[in-house]
C-alpha cells in the first residue's frame, strides 16, 4: 500500500541551509530577512529537501524551485528539481522547467523556451541567471551585469508542501470525477457507460460528416482551448492519472480552457513478459470513457493500430487484438464486445486545430489525398494503414514518410509552415519519451506516454506547443487508499 505523507519542516535543516550560504562568503546578505542576493560569483546551495524562492529582479514575480517529491515516497526526493511560477502553476495549464541531475537552465531574455515555460513577464530582459543541478546541490551563477537575483528558502510548512497539497486536492477531485475507486467498472455500469459514449460519438459536432453521413475521420479541436496531447498509453493508468492531477490540468479542463487529445493505443501492455495482460487496458478504457462523458467536448481519442480486435494486432508473438476481444467477452459479455467494436469503428483518425495537426503514426504519403479523403477515410484501408502504421522514411523503409508529406498535410488543412505535427506510435529511442524536429522536419513531434518514469506530454501554452515531462506517480493506489 502506498501511503500519502506530508513533509514536516525541520528547523535544523533551515539552519543548515542558511549556514551553508553564509559559509561560502560569496553571498551578499540583503535587507530581506532571510533572503540572499546573488553577486557575480557562483553560489552553491547544498539543499535537498527544501524548496527555494527566487526573485530574478527586485520587482519581479517569484519563481519556486522545488526538489521533486514523489507522492508515492514523499520523503525521498527524485533528484530532479522543478522550477515554476506559483502564480499560475496550480490554476490552469502552465509550463515548468525540469532540472534533472547534471542539467542546467539559463533564465533570461535570450532563452526563449524557458521564458515561454515560465511566462514572459517573470524575467525582465536585463537579467540572466544560470542554475545547475549538480551533485545534489543547486549552483547559481549570474550571467548578466545586473546580478539582482535573490534567493530564499521556503520554510513554512504550507510552502514546503505546496506541491503535495495541491496534488492531493486534485486527487480528491479526480476521485469524485472517476468514481470512488480506480478500478474497472462493474459489468452493467461498463455497458451503460460505453453505450453512452458511442451515442455521443455518433453525433459528435466536431466531425465533418463523411460521404455516408457518418462522423468523418477528421476531428476539429476546439480552437479556443489549449490542447494537452498524449501518445500511446498502452494500459498505463497511472500515466494518464498523473497528467490529469499535475499542476492545474484538471482545473483547465473544468474551466473549459483545455482539451485532452489521446493519439490512440491506450490499450495493450508493452512491458516485456506482460503483453498478454489485459487488466490495464480494461481499466484505462473505462477511465477514458468516463472522462469523455464528463467532458464530452474536450476529450478526443484517435484510433491507433492497437484499437481493434484484428489478428494482425500482435507483439512478440502474442495476439493482443484477439486476447483483448476474448477478455471483453469473458468479463463484460458479448454486448460489451460489440459496443467496443462500434466505438472503434466510430473513431476519428486525425485531429486538427488552427494551430496544429496530429494522428497516430504518420501523415499520408500519397499526394492525391485531400481533406475530403481524410474525412472519408473509414472505407479506405490503404489510407488507414498509412495513418496508423507507417513510420519515418529510412533507406530500408522506402515507403516511409518524409518532410514533403508533413508539408502537404499542413497545407491541406491550411496550417502555417511551422505548425506542429504530432504523432505517437514510433518511439525514436528507448529511454526517452519526447522528440522534436523528428527527421529534421521542423516542429514535427513524436510523443510516447507509456514510459515507466515520465509521461511524455505536449501542452499548448499561449498558443504554442511545448514538450513537458510529467513524473509518473502511483496515483491509482494513492486514490484507492485515500480516507474519505
Ligand atoms: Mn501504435
Amino acid at each position: 500500500m502506498v501511503k500519502e505523507v506530508l513533509l514536516k519542516p525541520k528547523v535544523s535543516l533551515v539552519k543548515r541551509l542558511m549556514d551553508s550560504l553564509a559559509d561560502l562568503e560569496q553571498c551578499e546578505e540583503v535587507e530581506l530577512g532571510e533572503a540572499y542576493k546573488l553577486t557575480k560569483k557562483k553560489v552553491r546551495i547544498p539543499v535537498k529537501a527544501y524548496p527555494l524562492q527566487l526573485f530574478m529582479a527586485p520587482e519581479g514575480r517569484p519563481l519556486h524551485l522545488f526538489p521533486e517529491q514523489s507522492l508515492g515516497a514523499p520523503k525521498s526526493a527524485t533528484g530532479d528539481f522543478i522550477l515554476f511560477d506559483p502564480s499560475n502553476f496550480f490554476s490552469g495549464l502552465a509550463g515548468f522547467v525540469r532540472l534533472g541531475v547534471g542539467e542546467e537552465v539559463i533564465l533570461g531574455e535570450a532563452e526563449a523556451r524557458q521564458q515561454a515555460l515560465l511566462e514572459g513577464e517573470t524575467i525582465p530582459p536585463q537579467y540572466r541567471l544560470r542554475i545547475r543541478n549538480k551533485d545534489g546541490a543547486m549552483v547559481f551563477k549570474s550571467l548578466s551585469d545586473r546580478p539582482a537575483a535573490c534567493i530564499y528558502p521556503l520554510v513554512k510548512k504550507k510552502e514546503i508542501n505546496e506541491v503535495l497539497i495541491h496534488r492531493r486536492r486534485r486527487l480528491r477531485r479526480l476521485r469524485k470525477l472517476l468514481g470512488d475507486k480506480i478500478r474497472p467498472l462493474p459489468r452493467d455500469d461498463a455497458l451503460k457507460t460505453i453505450r453512452a459514449v458511442n451515442a455521443l460519438m455518433e453525433r459528435e459536432p466536431r466531425r465533418p460528416l463523411d460521404g455516408k453521413g457518418r462522423p468523418g475521420g477528421v476531428v476539429e479541436l476546439p480552437a479556443d482551448m489549449a490542447a494537452v496531447v498524449l501518445g500511446d498509453l498502452h494500459g498505463k493508468v497511472d500515466n494518464l492519472l498523473s497528467v490529469l492531477s499535475h499542476g492545474g490540468v484538471l482545473d483547465a479542463l473544468e474551466q473549459r480552457k483545455a482539451c485532452l487529445l489521446l493519439l490512440g493505443d491506450a490499450v495493450h501492455c508493452e512491458e516485456p513478459g506482460r503483453y498478454d495482460k489485459m487488466g490495464g487496458s480494461l481499466l484505462i478504457m473505462d477511465l477514458i470513457f468516463r472522462l469523455k462523458l464528463a467532458f464530452p467536448d474536450q476529450i478526443f481519442y484517435l484510433r491507433g493500430n492497437h484499437d481493434g480486435f484484428s489478428e494482425e494486432i500482435a507483439k512478440g508473438g502474442v495476439p493482443q487484438g484477439q486476447l483483448w476481444e476474448k477478455r471483453l467477452r469473458k468479463s463484460r459479455g458479448e454486448a460489451y464486445r460489440d459496443e467496443m467494436a462500434r466505438y472503434y469503428a466510430n473513431l476519428p483518425y486525425i485531429a486538427v486545430s488552427p494551430r496544429m495537426a496530429a494522428c497516430h503514426a504518420a501523415p499520408p504519403v500519397s499526394s492525391k489525398v485531400d481533406r475530403q479523403a481524410l474525412i472519408d477515410v473509414r472505407d479506405n484501408r490503404k489510407l488507414i494503414n498509412e495513418l496508423n502504421n507507417n513510420r519515418l522514411y529510412r533507406p530500408h523503409r522506402p515507403g516511409g514518410y518524409s518532410k514533403g508529406d508533413v508539408k502537404r498535410l499542413r497545407k491541406l488543412f491550411g496550417l502555417e509552415e511551422g505548425a506542429p505535427f504530432v504523432v505517437g506510435h514510433t518511439p525514436i529511442t528507448h529511454d526517452e519519451t519526447l522528440w522534436e524536429n523528428v527527421g529534421h522536419i521542423n516542429r514535427h513531434f513524436v510523443v510516447y506516454s507509456a514510459d515507466r518514469d515520465y509521461v511524455g506530454t505536449l501542452m499548448e501554452l499561449d498558443g504554442k506547443l511545448h514538450p513537458l515531462l510529467i513524473r509518473v506517480e502511483p496515483v491509482s493506489s494513492i486514490i484507492n487508499h485515500m480516507p474519505h
